[in-house]
């Protein structure tokens, strides 16, 4: 088998990891596993692209006086995502190496002695955030198209690389390498591009203070998107890449830039890049400021990384824009993954274990749906290998599907009482299938593939397993359980909701502290006397480890005042003060003016 290098971006490090960097992560990581599962060299290379002015930013803002102090804590929350993501890369590049560096120096020089760095003045428009410059004509009413700021005027001296010059010949190997660029619509826009005419580009900077310097020249640093593609070559053995694996935000710099560099240092060029879409979450662009960045951590510990992995590659035909939100994802863990495809495998197991004992029965394999999935696994294979990771997964999940009509359609629980042989080949059949679904499902999810081949007691060592229907009659099944737990429906907005009138029963009312005192024996009761406007009430409140008895005297606090009275630690309880908790502890909610004390809240 051959070698396959597959790389994704290297993500910057001024803000947390989202859907979007997971949705390409996940994608690299499945066709990773597929091909280790080939038995290709794998190397699948992700990683971090810290030298950024945004790095420096995001360290400032966050009050990080030492800027490498922030990019290691940094790097240690992008890692943590990925492994509880299950992502398998086998290196983890970051800008700030001194491997990295190295490289990065010595392709500049190379480019620089072929004769194409060169110094020069630079003035024109330069967008912060895409740290690159633009012409008027890139822009969209003045602003960037990505970042929707205007773009600052800039002067610098700087070096030049002479990008103008490879125009032809990257014309030229897109032309005679229709597979380079994809998808298609991409390349498109890419020789649109390219066909305008390109430009020589800056590759330093000056009056940076975080990046890699121009050996000999501490004034200049390395322009970051320079410094950020050469992380690509990092693992030289497996050089050039088979695919780098990008979206379509990016695609000038990898499609154009990277490989004049290459070309420039007489360096192989990628084999392919494939620019995928942009995901939205329900429906608008991910950003911080509409504070809809979907940490993936969350959604692991909420639905499990084979789930997130499975929706993420399902969701959206890979190339295409798509959409996230947490109610398609529950409908697909429902629908697709407990529905059809656990109870599927449930259903023959289970078949298998109370029927024939565990031990898979004596019968005839089916041939004509022998050979129907085997073309089907064929496909799957062929879709892979074209990158087609939606498609490849839907064809498995036919796989599921043609399971289940075909377990309903020779009904085993109806024929094992008068045609016990009929019932035998059916689930001979259907155990393969089972055993397919658990071969082609190892690269995308892992975890449960592995559940369910402890179940099959199999080992899944090898994609040509998912090529034969090879459980033969005699073997002796595992333990069969459920692999995915469906959610309950959620509840339609009226029933979570609640009536006015139904509020209107809590009633809610300012005091004022007069008196407040510890509990005896409990670390965590005060005990406070509260004026209620027409009464005096005693409250028990569970806020001693925030809070001191004098502390609260004299405030306006929030009592929910028609609680039904509770003893705590022998002192009774005549409602219940209000507070709001996070992780740094309680905080007790008060009125932000003294309001009389019995005042209603509503
Ligand atoms: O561009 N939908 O880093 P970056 C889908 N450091 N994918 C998304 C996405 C979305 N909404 N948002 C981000 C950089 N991505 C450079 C790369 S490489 C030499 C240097 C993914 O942190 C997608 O893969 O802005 C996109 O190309 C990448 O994150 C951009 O990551």
């Amino acid at each position: 088998m051959g070698k396959f290098y597959i790389t994704t971006p290297i993500y910057y490090i001024n803000s947390v990891p989202h859907i979007g960097h997971a949705y390409t992560t996940v994608i690299a990581d499945a066709l990773a596993r597929w091909h280790r599962l080939r038995g290709d060299d794998v190397f699948f290379l992700t990683g971090l692209d810290e030298n950024s002015a945004k790095t420096l930013e995001a360290a400032k803002e966050r009050g990080f006086k030492d800027i490498q102090a922030y990019a290691d804590s940094m790097a240690n929350l992008w890692l943590s995502t990925w492994r509880l993501l299950e992502i398998s890369n086998d290196d983890f590049i970051r800008t700030t190496q001194e491997r990295h560096r190295k490289n990065v120096i010595e392709l500049f020089e190379r480019i620089r002695s072929k004769g194409d760095i060169y110094k020069g003045t630079y003035e024109g428009l330069y967008c912060e955030g895409c740290e690159a410059y633009y012409t008027e004509a890139d822009l969209i009413d003045g602003k960037c198209p990505l970042h929707l700021t205007r773009p600052k005027w800039l002067k610098e001296e700087n070096y030049f690389f002479r990008l103008s010059k490879y125009a032809d010949a990257l014309l030229k190997h897109i032309e005679e390498n229709p597979d380079f660029i994809q998808p298609e619509a991409r390349r498109n826009e890419v020789v649109n591009f390219i066909k305008q005419g390109l430009k020589d580009i800056s590759v330093t900077r000056q009056n940076q203070q975080w990046g890699i310097d121009v050996p000999g020249e501490p004034g200049q640093k390395i322009w970051v998107w320079f410094d950020a593609l050469i992380n690509y070559l990092l693992p030289k053995k497996y050089w050039p890449a088979d695919v780098h694996i990008i979206a379509k935000d990016i695609i000038r710099f990898h499609c154009i830039i990277w490989p004049s560099m290459l070309l420039s240092a007489g360096l192989e060029l990628p084999k392919r890049i494939f620019a995928h879409g942009f995901l939205t979450v329900e429906g608008q662009k991910i950003s911080k400021s509409l504070g809809n960045v979907i940490d993936p951590a969350y959604l692991v510990e909420k639905y499990s990384a084979d789930v997130v992995r499975y929706f993420l590659i399902r969701e959206v035909s890979f190339g295409q824009d798509g959409n996230f939100s947490e109610a398609s994802l529950e409908a697909r863990l429902n629908d697709e993954l407990a529905d059809i495809l656990g109870n599927f495998v449930h259903r023959v197991l289970t078949f298998i274990r109370d029927r024939f004992n565990s031990r898979v029965p004596e019968g005839k394999v089916d041939r004509k749906l022998e050979e129907e999935i085997l073309q089907r696994v064929e496909k799957i294979e062929r879709l892979l290998l074209e990158l087609k990771v939606s498609q490849a997964l839907d064809e498995i999940m036919a796989i599921a599907r043609r399971g289940n009509e075909y377990f309903q359609s020779c009904k085993p629980w109806e024929a094992i009482k008068k045609e016990k042989e009929k019932a035998a080949d059916c689930i001979l059949s259907c155990v393969n299938l089972v055993k397919i679904l658990c071969v082609s499902l190892t690269p995308f999810m892992p975890e449960a593939a592995a559940k369910l081949a402890k179940q099959l007691a199999i080992e899944v060592k090898h994609w040509n397993q998912a090529k034969a229907f090879d459980i033969r009659p005699g073997h002796v099944i595992g333990e069969p359980v459920a692999l995915f737990a469906k959610l309950k429906k959620a509840e339609g907005p009226k029933e979570k909701l609640i009536s006015i009138e139904e509020f209107g029963k809590l009633d809610i009312r300012i005091g004022r502290v007069l008196a407040a005192e510890r509990v005896p024996k409990s670390k965590k009761l005060l005990k406070l006397e509260v004026d209620l406007g027409r009464e005096k009430r005693t409250l028990v409140a569970g806020i001693a480890e925030k809070y001191a008895p004098e502390d609260l005297v004299g405030k306006n606090i929030v009592v929910l005042a028609n609680l039904e009275p509770a003893k705590l630690m022998g002192v009774t309880s005549e409602g219940m003060l209000l507070a709001a908790e996070d992780e740094a502890g309680v905080s007790i909610l008060v009125t932000d003016r003294p309001v009389k004390p019995g005042s209603k809240v509503r």
